[in-house]
């Protein structure tokens, strides 16, 4: 072995020594660090509101709830559950209390439940193209990720704008 080799191999087992005391001192863990976001998708609109769907996974030992959302899509995110309403339509609203995501669990924004709310759209948004959208969680942490624009015409529930005051 030469000489080169050895500082190099110290050098690595003092790096990985370092990053493991790191993380052994940390009290506490974001929990935008333990949620993963998959299957992200946004339906197409032409204007005024369209609506966000993922599956949300927390792989920490701490629930975590999902409070808020924001994107540049549009001037604001709400976080939407869908009920029955009057006469069998299904109306949705803003969910109180946020989005529960469980420890070692995971959580579905799905078209038909609970999903992200684009209201008052920046621009169309066209199928194929991309854009980002931020969650931010009980905790005040938050995690960004990209979006694509699909078309998907199912599920066009009712709006209850006065739900809640
Ligand atoms: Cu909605």
């Amino acid at each position: 072995m030469s000489v080169r080799t050895k500082i190099f191999t110290a050098t690595a087992l003092a790096t990985a020594l370092t990053l493991t005391g790191c993380s052994s001192n940390e009290t506490a863990t974001e929990a935008a660090q333990s949620i993963t976001v998959q299957e992200q998708w946004i339906k197409a609109a032409p204007e005024k509101m369209s609506s966000g769907f993922a599956e949300l996974a927390n792989t920490g030992d701490t629930d975590v709830r999902l409070v808020a959302a924001t994107s540049p899509a549009s001037a604001r995110v709400e976080l939407h559950e869908v009920v029955s309403g009057d006469g069998g339509t299904m109306t949705m609203r803003p969910k109180d209390g946020g989005l529960l995501i469980p420890a070692h669990g995971s959580a579905s924004l799905a078209p038909g439940a609970d999903h992200l709310m684009f209201m008052e759209l920046a621009a169309p948004l066209l199928p194929g193209t991309e854009t980002d959208v931020t969650l931010v969680f009980d905790d005040g942490s938050s995690t960004t990720f990209n979006a694509q624009i699909r078309d998907f015409s199912g599920n066009q529930e009712n709006y209850d704008p006065n739900h809640g005051g």
